[in-house]
């Protein structure tokens, strides 16, 4: 029989005490403090953040924390506790396109982009990453690291004090679109640095506007499955759906697909031809974000079963018209409903990742456990399980 394995929240202080010691014999001295970021599941409305829709992020526990220094030089020293042996050293002016690369990217990105504003100079830092948010899970890792490292600069840097929140939110899309070359569209950047704790945030993407929405399903809880399924956001698909759908707004004539939103569905992809592939792509988008509304009504309702269903109908969604499950997503999606959850729904840019499921609470490891079983009887990697609440936003935690 197989166990589910759980992965749990790091407890800050403890992390940040490991961290400051970390920083000594990585970096040297001792750093002017430790700040953390969270990563997020998305409740619903995925790959709409582009096109200007709705979605419904939360923040987890689970964050990345960097001790930062800041230096006068305008240099960049950069290490990982995850990636022992690639550190990075270099000026701010020479951050540009995939320079220096990978992981670091996602630091020295935030740094150059906001240098942009105050001269690159001025954002020169020592930075040692921690993250305890599980990588390449599709529950935004990167952006928990672009927007811990923006944090601690704008606390460290005294001309950086006018930027707020979302004005760091969008430096940090910035740094993952131009420097480490992942098109992302603004979703997780904004819950990791603007989540309100217990609440989920319905996002309005048109202008990044954002209303806390509370949990109201206290009976139930959200459990991630984890598929240990490959997932990167620097790969082509994902740019190819954005990619799809901005040939789409090209043939509508509009800027964004959410203006066509409120039509009727079928005829707007009536005025898409026979191009069956857009068809599918748009289909998506549109259903998507009515989705996102009616799941939000149903929370306020305390509609479990519906929440559940609309879950599950975003999930056939993306697997058939956006195409961007994958068999091991499907797998604990249909395993989880067989087991007791009332929905469930891959959550992210897809392509492996984790799936959420809505558990009524004291079934998770029931649940948990049948999927764990039938991965292992597939011969596929264990999936790791975490309970999701809705927690805080970035913040300095030394
Ligand atoms: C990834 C991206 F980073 C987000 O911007 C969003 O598009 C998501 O995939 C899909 O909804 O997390």
């Amino acid at each position: 029989m197989s166990q589910p394995i759980w992965s749990l929240p790091a407890e800050d202080t403890q992390v940040a005490r490991a961290l400051v010691e970390a920083f000594g014999a990585e970096l040297g001295g001792v750093p002017d403090g430790v700040w953390a970021a969270p990563g997020r599941v998305n409740l619903i409305g995925e790959h709409t953040d582009y096109n200007g829709g709705w979605c419904l992020p939360f923040a987890l526990a689970h964050r990345t924390y960097v001790a930062v220094r800041r230096r006068d030089d305008g240099r960049l020293r950069i290490a990982s506790r995850q990636a022992s042996g690639q550190a990075w050293e270099g000026s701010v002016a020479e951050v540009g396109p995939q320079q220096p690369g990978g992981w670091g990217s996602y630091v020295a990105g935030v740094a150059a982009v906001l240098g942009e504003q105050v001269g690159p100079d001025a954002l020169g830092a020592d930075v040692l990453v921690d993250g305890h948010v599980p990588l390449g899970a599709g529950l935004s890792s990167s952006a928990a690291l672009s927007c811990s490292v923006a944090l601690a600069l704008h606390d460290l840097v005294p001309e950086l004090a006018g930027l707020d929140r979302a004005a760091l939110a969008a430096a940090c899309v910035r740094a993952e679109n131009e420097v480490a070359g992942a098109a992302t569209g603004g979703m997780d950047q904004s819950v990791s640095l603007r989540a309100v704790d217990e609440h989920a945030l319905l996002i309005d993407c048109r202008d990044f506007r954002l209303t806390p929405v509370a949990w109201t399903l206290p009976e139930h809880e959200i459990l991630v499955i984890d598929t240990r399924a490959h997932h990167s956001l620097a790969d082509g698909q994902y740019a190819s759906r954005r990619a799809a759908c901005e040939r789409a707004c090209s043939v509508l004539g509009v800027a964004s697909l959410r203006e066509v939103d409120g039509e009727d569905v079928d005829e707007v992809l009536a005025r898409l031809g026979d191009a069956a592939e857009t068809v599918r792509r748009v289909r998506h988008v549109l259903t998507e974000n009515t989705r996102v509304l009616d799941l939000v009504a149903a929370l306020a309702e305390r509609e479990a079963d519906e929440v559940g269903r609309l879950m599950s109908a975003s999930h056939a969604s993306l697997r058939d018209d956006y195409e961007v499950s994958c068999h091991e997503l499907d797998l604990a999606v249909e395993t989880a409903e067989a087991a007791g959850a009332l929905g469930a729904r891959m959550t992210g840019g897809g392509f492996g990742g984790s799936a959420i499921a809505l558990v009524p609470r004291g079934r998770e490891e029931e649940v948990a456990t049948a999927v764990a079983e039938v991965f292992a009887a597939e011969g596929l990697e264990a999936p790791h399980l975490l309970t999701a609440t809705p927690s805080a936003p970035a913040r300095r935690v030394s």
